[in-house]
């Protein structure tokens, strides 16, 4: 995404917050959080867009465009800079909490004088909060947990897309110095673990000093932490760290598997270099007694020479690869490239931002055989969805299908399912759809039994095919619900039902461990972007990325059969 469309998204989001905080006009903040969510999600650099250009985003009207604009040629906003001066900072804090409202964060602040996630914390303890209104023992329990999970997000961690945004651009930056052999990233990135801690880049060259020049003058360089000969390390202006390592070109193999790591990896393809009477490095692979070089030039030279396999950077977690790799058994990995489409979207007619015909352009250029449409169902309220809107579109998608010669489009929907395991609508108008994704919007507090009784039910419909993020976890900001998943994917795998693997970026849900466990039961998966604007088409990478981390293959995966396949695996079944 561009830098300036996400500056403008988290401000304007700022400020919707502070308008609810300060009690402000609760529309005029909806209209601030809606304009937020549709420049984040602009596909066009906003910076580069004057008035006229802004006031075609949709929601984005005059008063906001100005402001936009005001930020563009000034780096301020004057009324959220006032806004933010009538709250004391500690307030503004509060509403960080993942989990706690701006209205919440108000009433603590009015009726208990709490200024501070420290102060709020005493609160709790002193059971200050059960006399408030509308905050009961569930209340403390979840923002008890908020306040957890800010903090370990505060401990470091950053979510997968926010690292790999940062690290594409400094390999692009440093590609272009002039000496440069090789540049890529390595660490927990190339793993693709769902947070990264730090971002590691290599580089091979003969010389370093210009590369750590070129790395220390990057725009986004906030602060240099240490600058060496071998390694650089900088904090990013969003405060995230990132190390550059130059090596020399010959051992550029040797280094880049020990810099991806995991540790635990390391260790095991070290322990059978020893074993071997040799001796393992960054710098390469030597015999242990004469010190002798033996390779170092490329991965593949290395792992060979310990009769090994290379072994793809998402297995390297010490999860059983290495011993697989030694019985030449290791799993031919689902790639991007084998996805032929997207079975989870949404388009302007509910929550997304791009209409349908945009994002239906978008999905043929990434060369997609076939495509999804699955805007959200009546019981999500606050889009409105009717009937008569779901077939008007049933017959746009139609219309659309027959203009594209080598996509083919499917007509879905994203049902609810309801607190009691029901869905939006009855069996005769799902009979309808292409596909139905079903997915828990609402009642993530229900007890384990109910929320396990409830998604088996849901994975029991016949027409339902997938199970939308089953976890609903969003990284860093809400956990996942308390359900009983071995149930859930004993049950997926009796109804024929798929998981989805959702592949944004904040939730990537199923994770790595629970697509794990769900295989052994048997269940396939569909990797999905959940996409609510162009921009999102591309998350398919991370979905990957944690697909291979499972070990999933091709034909694990229904989004990377042929359409006649899949088609018959979504066929309602007497299930
Ligand atoms: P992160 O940054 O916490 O998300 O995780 P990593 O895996 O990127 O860890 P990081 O940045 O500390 O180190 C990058 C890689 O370098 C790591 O995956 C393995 C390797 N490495 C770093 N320190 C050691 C070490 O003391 N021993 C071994 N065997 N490998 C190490
Ligand atoms: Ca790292
Ligand atoms: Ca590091
Ligand atoms: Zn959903």
């Amino acid at each position: 995404m561009a830098r300036a469309n996400e500056e403008v998204e988290a401000l304007l989001q700022e400020y919707a917050d502070l308008i609810a905080i300060t009690g402000g006009d609760a529309y005029k903040a909806r209209a601030y959080e809606k304009a937020a969510r549709a420049i984040g999600g602009h596909p066009g650099d906003v910076s580069t867009l004057d008035a006229k250009g802004l006031l075609d985003i949709p929601n984005v009207g005059r008063s906001i465009a100005d402001k936009v604009l005001e930020f563009l040629r000034t780096g301020h906003v004057t009324a959220l800079e006032e806004t933010r001066a009538d709250i004391p900072a500690g307030v503004r804090e509060l509403i960080t909490i993942p989990t706690l409202g701006p209205k919440k964060a108000m009433t603590l602040h009015e009726e208990l004088g709490v200024a501070s996630v420290e102060e709020l914390l005493d609160a709790i303890h002193e059971e200050r909060l059960r006399g408030l209104k509308g905050f009961g023992e569930k209340t403390e329990a979840n923002i008890l947990h908020g306040i957890a999970l800010m903090q370990h997000a505060g401990g470091g961690r950053i979510l997968l897309s926010s690292a790999m945004d940062v690290a594409d651009l400094v390999v692009a930056a440093l590609s272009a110095v002039p000496g440069c052999e090789g540049c890529a990233y390595a660490g927990s990135l190339r793993r693709m673990r769902e947070t990264i801690g730090d971002v590691d880049v290599l580089v091979a060259a003969e010389r370093s000093a210009p590369f750590m020049e070129a790395f220390t003058a990057l725009p986004h360089t906030a602060e240099v932490i240490a600058h060496g000969e071998k390694k650089t390390s900088i904090r990013t202006t969003k405060g995230l760290q990132v190390d550059l390592r130059v090596l020399p070109p010959d051992s550029w193999g040797a280094g880049l598997l020990y810099f991806t790591g995991s540790k635990a990896h390391n260790i095991r393809v070290r322990e059978i270099a020893v074993r071997q009477k040799l001796k393992l490095s960054e710098y390469g692979l030597f015999h242990a007694k004469s010190g002798k070089k033996i390779v170092s030039e490329t991965e593949e030279e290395v792992y060979a020479r310990l009769g090994l396999p290379w072994i793809a950077p998402t297995l390297r977690e010490d999860r059983g690869e290495i011993a697989a790799g030694l019985r030449d058994e290791l799993p031919d990995l689902v790639e991007e490239s084998d996805i032929r489409g997207d079975l989870h979207t949404h388009t302007d007619l509910t929550d997304g931002l791009a209409s349908l015909e945009d994002m239906v352009t978008a999905a043929a250029a990434r060369g997609y055989a076939y495509y999804a449409v699955t805007d959200h169902a009546p019981d999500l309220y606050m889009q409105r969805m009717t009937d008569a809107k779901m077939l008007a579109q049933r017959e746009r998608v139609r219309a659309l299908d027959a203009k594209h010669r080598r996509m083919r489009l499917l007509h879905g929907t994203e049902l609810n399912i309801g607190p009691d395991g029901s869905l939006d609508w009855p069996d005769e108008f799902l009979a309808g759809f292409d596909l139905c994704v079903a997915s828990v919007h609402s009642h993530f507090n229900q007890s384990r039994e109910e929320l396990t009784r409830r998604l088996v039910r849901a994975c029991e419909n016949p027409y339902v095919g997938i199970i939308g993020h089953p976890t609903t976890r969003r990284i860093g900001k809400r956990p996942r619900i308390d359900a009983d998943f071995d149930a859930v994917f004993a049950a997926c795998a009796r109804t024929g039902t798929a998981l989805e693997v959702n592949a944004h970026p904040e939730r990537l849900d199923l994770g790595d461990e629970d697509i794990l466990r769900a295989k052994r039961h048997g269940v396939k998966f569909a990797v999905n972007t959940d996409a609510h604007s162009v921009t999102h088409l591309p998350y398919m990478r991370y979905g990957v990325g944690t697909a291979q981390r499972a070990w999933l293959t091709k034909d694990d995966v229904i989004n990377t059969w042929p359409l006649q396949k899949l088609r018959r695996f979504l066929r309602p079944r007497t299930r």
